[in-house]
């Protein structure tokens, strides 16, 4: 048994990553603009004491590689083939909020983000690539953020009907899968950029804004979020009965292991899987607001409460596909904190993993746990799956021929898709792997272009400097022999 026939195939990017271009086209900023790297507690705001509002207020001294990252906004149509160069059939990016509604409660889109976006999954469509879009990839626009507190606040909902009613109209003839907010349950940890959100009504400490955050705006956010993402469902199907609408989360957390049979280890297991992935997915995917969810409220002092309506909104547009990340798993042992990074909280060394990425990020490989997590989503949600984030960083230089052999990478993909395989031998409807990010892009977490996933070579460097050249790694091949043999070059070496 191969891949399935259908079986996308392909890679993943995100705006804010890859396009730059922050203020062209009518752009204005998003909350990564902002930001060197998501994991930082230091955004480009400040307090403004008279008018009691944050305002944009970069830093000078450090280097914001996301304004211009790898100039997407320019080369996607050369990129774009050079993607399709390795065979795919799919490629995921997302749309920037802030080009189609500049500071997110206008009235009227801005047409010129619409050409933007038009032209680019045309591009797609041409080259028989499956378009895959995010509809948010961390980039609520700023000003949501800093005149409303963002996703706190139930305007938000109405603003974001208003985007997603636009972009289903504008390329429902373009697009047919559809993702709603990437990684948004990682709401508590950055919930900047992954929730939208900050407290703006009186904040505790405003040289902190993120410190300041409060647990009650959090869940009013976790609040309008599920509303809003049921309204995406509906509106999807109602402007394209083609439309398939997914949300996307990052489950590297699904796969977290008790450290022992210690049944306190085990239970804390469970309840990281609940409080790093399915209190977001429940809802999405099963239409129900978990009911451990109460406890937690009661114990944070937070009161959230769903009207009947929202309730029945909530359970009836449940999501069509299942689509997330997976870098690599984390062990649990009550004795040791869980924290991490964008690959997901690690908490204990696990002992049986023996490999690991080189330095600096050194981030735990485990192939089987990407078995382990296909199998538990599936078990609990039976709906089609799709992997959109799966890849390694690296640190890499051009040798003295200038290539880039990344054997390591090669390796790692090999792994994974072999536990991939082994997934759909269980049974599980996988239906995707979409690599990320295939042609290298501005880190998430910490904003720099040394952290490198590409197949494909991008010359430039965490101080800003580079010709922006594209060179092709070793990966790339490889990849492409992947692909091309759908998967079966993987099996017959095992
Ligand atoms: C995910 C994000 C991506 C991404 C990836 C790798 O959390 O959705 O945007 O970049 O992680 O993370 P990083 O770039 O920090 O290595």
């Amino acid at each position: 048994m191969s891949f399935p026939k259908d079986f996308l195939w392909g890679g993943a990017i995100a705006a804010n990553q890859y396009e730059g271009a922050w203020l062209e086209g009518g752009k204005q900023p998003n909350v990564t603009d902002v930001l060197v790297g998501i994991m930082s507690r230091q955004p480009g705001i400040a307090w403004n004491d008279e008018t009691k509002k944050y305002e944009l207020k970069l830093d000078p001294d450090k280097v914001y590689l996301s304004h211009e990252a790898v100039d997407g906004y320019h080369r996607y149509r050369e990129d774009l083939k050079l993607m399709k160069g390795m065979g795919f059939n799919s490629f995921r990016t997302s749309i920037a909020w802030g080009r189609i509604y500049p500071n997110g409660d206008e009235e009227e889109p801005n047409q010129e983000g619409i050409e933007f976006y038009r032209d680019m999954f045309r591009c797609m469509r041409e080259l028989e690539m499956e378009p895959v879009i995010t509809l948010s990839h961390y980039e609520t626009p700023l000003h949501l953020v800093t005149e409303y507190g963002g996703w706190r606040d139930p305007r938000l909902i109405e603003y974001w009907k208003r985007y997603v009613t636009t972009v289903f109209r504008e390329f429902s003839d373009l697009v047919h899968m559809w993702l709603t907010f990437n990684e948004v349950n990682n709401a508590f940890r950055i919930p900047l950029v992954a929730a939208g959100v900050l407290t703006v009504n009186d904040p505790k400490d405003p040289s902190d804004p993120i410190g300041s955050t409060t647990n009650q705006d959090i869940w009013d956010a976790y609040h309008n979020i599920l509303v809003a993402n049921a309204w995406t469902v509906k509106i999807g199907h109602e402007i394209c009965a083609d439309n398939q609408v997914g949300c996307m989360l990052t489950s590297s957390n699904v796969a977290t292991y008790p450290y022992n049979c210690d049944p306190q280890n085990v239970f804390g297991a469970l309840e990281t899987q609940r409080m790093a992935n399915f209190y977001f997915g429940d809802p999405f995917c099963l239409g129900i607001i978990p009911t451990y969810l109460n406890k937690v409220w009661k114990k944070q002092g937070v009161t959230v409460v769903f009207t009947e309506e929202e309730r029945e909104l909530i359970r009836k547009y449940t999501v069509d596909f299942f689509s997330f990340s997976y870098y690599r798993s984390g062990t649990y042992d009550a004795e040791f904190e869980m924290s991490g990074d964008t690959g997901g909280l690690t908490g204990r060394t696990n002992p049986y993993l023996k490999d690991k990425a080189p330095e600096p990020w050194k981030w735990p490989v485990d192939p089987e746990g990407i078995r382990y997590t296909l199998n538990v989503l599936y078990d609990r949600y039976h709906l089609p799956l799709y992997i959109v984030e799966n890849g390694v960083g690296l640190d890499e230089d051009l040798d003295e021929n200038g290539e880039i052999h990344d054997t390591f990478r090669c390796h790692y993909i090999d792994e994974h898709l072999r536990n991939v395989h082994k997934a759909l031998e269980d049974g599980v409807d996988c239906r995707g792997y979409l690599y990320w990010g295939p042609i290298d892009v501005v880190s998430a977490g910490t904003g720099e272009m040394k952290k490198r996933y590409g197949f494909v070579y991008v010359d430039r460097f965490n101080d800003g400097h580079g010709t922006l050249e594209r060179r092709i790694k070793d990966s790339y091949y490889h990849y492409k022999e992947i692909i091309e043999s759908n998967g079966e070059v993987l099996l017959k070496e095992e």
